[in-house]
This record gives structure tokens, C-alpha cells and sequence, in this order.
């Protein structure tokens, strides 16, 4: 039967590129972001490969996330494949400068629309007693570097509460994993720098990842036979060997 996928953040990067790996494939996708005039046009190109819904709201609201999701037409509310990828790095500052504003943005929106997501699709898969959860996690999840405080703390969140996830959900046979990637060359640097040039600098002088090799390793993880979990994955470029940012002069 033809699976049906959920992407957030599916407007740019690696839930974009995920999007069309998975179209390829034939997968229904539902596809999530803010940027209604990006959902549009991906929706219009994935469409020739695959059906297409697109959910437009922002994870840090609650109540729009859960609206959102209740208001699924019937061909699309079951969901068997939930990619949690929507996120984002505010700043990159020592934590005695560092912006509570940027803090809060990625704490809602990495860590608590993460979990807003989550719990408006896990009742139907506990009740089916299936499904699969990939949560976008980070090398910044398994270690920190200087100045990613907050943003490495929002990724080390997302792998305890995958894990927590893969736990609690066991028993309903729902699978539950991570892609943890380094440096992907995306839009990533520019939100995180806010438009700054020096996000230009970030991928410079070496082979980033791009956003369809993460993409290729989340449809692996979601393409594995039923008794194969793929728990978590760490990945990197071939030029960085751990989660320090390698433009040293950044
Ligand atoms: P992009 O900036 O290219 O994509 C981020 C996506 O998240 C966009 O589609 C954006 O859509 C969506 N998003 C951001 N904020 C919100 C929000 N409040 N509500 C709904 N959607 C939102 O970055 P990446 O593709 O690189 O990032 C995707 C994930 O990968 C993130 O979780 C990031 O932390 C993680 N990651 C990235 C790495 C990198 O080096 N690039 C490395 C490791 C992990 P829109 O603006 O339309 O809402
Ligand atoms: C993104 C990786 O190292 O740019 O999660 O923060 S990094």
C-alpha cells in the first residue's frame, strides 16, 4: 500500500530535498513550512511524481499545528512516515551576549514544535500500532562546539527525546530514529547569521554536505525491511571529522 509522509520544514533544505527523494519513490507527501508561495511551486513540481498536500503554519504555535493537522482531507490523514525537521539556528554567540530572543526561537521551534508535531500525529499510530518518526537531529546534538550553547542544547534535546520516543512507542511497534548530519550546505547559515555575509563563508574551502545526501540517508532509514530500525545516525562531510564549525575565523 502507498505510504503517506509528513515532512516539516519541507520549504527549503534538507525536508525540501527529502521531499523529492521520497516522491521519487512514490510516497504521498504532506508537505509543511510558513512559506505558502514555496509550498505552492514544490507542491506543483513534486505533484507530476506523487500527490501533494500542503500544510502552511509555523511549529511554535500550538494551536495552528494541531488545526493544521486535524484539517487533513480524508486521502491524507493517515500518516505512516512523520519527519521532524523543521528547525533552525538563531545567532552564534557566547552565552553572556547571546539574544533570548534567539534562544526562544530555537527552543520553539527545534525542541517544542518538534514535540507539538509529534503529539498531533502519534494518537493514530499508537492506534494503528505502526508508523515511523524521524527526527532531524545535529552533530550539535552529540557534541557542543563555542558559542552553539543553545542551538547544541535544543539538538541534544531532540536525540533524548528520540530516544524517549523510541522507548514509549515500542511497544506499539512504531519505529522511531535520528539523522544527526554536520555542516549541510542549505539556508541553514543564512537564518542562523540573518542574512550576514559571513553565512556566505561557512561552506567555503571545503565539500559540504548538500541537502540531498542527508535526504538519500532519511529515505534509507524509512525504505528498511520491518524488523530494521535505523535508531541513529551520525554523518558528516568528508573534510570534518567532529561538530566544531570549521571556518575557525567564524
Ligand atoms: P533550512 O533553513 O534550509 O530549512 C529549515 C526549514 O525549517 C525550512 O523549510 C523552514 O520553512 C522550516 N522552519 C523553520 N522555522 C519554522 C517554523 N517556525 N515553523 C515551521 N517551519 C519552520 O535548513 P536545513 O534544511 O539545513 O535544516 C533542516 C533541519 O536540519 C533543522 O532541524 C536543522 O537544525 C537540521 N540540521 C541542519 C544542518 C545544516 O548544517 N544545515 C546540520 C544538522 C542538522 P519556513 O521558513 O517556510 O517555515
Ligand atoms: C547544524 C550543524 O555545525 O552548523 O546542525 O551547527 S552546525
Amino acid at each position: 500500500m502507498t505510504k503517506t509522509a509528513l515532512i516539516t520544514g519541507a520549504t527549503s533544505g534538507i525536508g525540501h530535498a527529502t521531499a523529492y527523494e521520497f516522491a521519487k519513490q512514490g510516497i504521498n507527501l504532506v508537505l509543511c513550512g510558513r512559506r505558502l508561495e514555496r509550498l505552492h511551486t514544490i507542491q506543483e513540481a513534486l505533484g507530476k511524481l506523487t500527490h501533494v498536500h500542503i500544510l502552511n503554519f509555523d511549529v511554535r504555535d500550538k494551536t495552528e499545528t494541531f488545526k493544521a493537522i486535524e484539517s487533513l482531507p480524508e486521502n491524507f490523514k493517515q500518516i505512516d512516515i512523520l519527519i521532524n525537521n523543521a528547525g533552525n539556528a538563531h545567532g552564534l554567540d557566547p552565552i553572556d551576549t547571546g539574544s533570548l530572543d534567539d534562544w526562544d526561537a530555537m527552543m520553539d521551534i527545534n525542541v517544542k514544535g518538534l514535540l507539538y508535531v509529534s503529539k498531533a500525529i502519534i494518537p493514530q499510530m499508537t492506534a494503528r500500532k505502526s508508523g515511523h518518526i524521524i527526527n532531524i537531529g545535529s552533530s550539535a546534538g552529540k557534541e557542543v562546539y563555542p558559542k552553539g550553547n543553545v542551538y547544541c542544547g535544543s539538538k541534544h534535546a531532540v536525540l533524548a527525546i528520540t530516544e524517549g520516543m523510541r522507548i514509549d512507542l515500542n511497544p506499539y511497534g512504531i519505529k522511531v530514529g535520528a539523522i544527526s548530519p554536520g555542516l549541510v550546505e542549505t539556508e541553514f547559515s543564512q537564518v542562523r547569521f540573518k542574512g550576514d555575509k559571513i553565512a556566505d563563508t561557512v561552506y567555503q574551502g571545503f565539500q559540504a554536505l548538500q541537502a540531498k545526501d542527508v535526504a538519500e540517508v532519511v529515505y534509507f532509514a524509512v525504505s528498511r525491511p520491518a524488523h530494521v530500525n535505523i535508531a541513529d545516525v551520525l554523518m558528516f562531510c568528508t573534510a570534518q571529522a567532529n561538530a566544531s564549525i570549521l571556518n575557525k575565523s567564524i
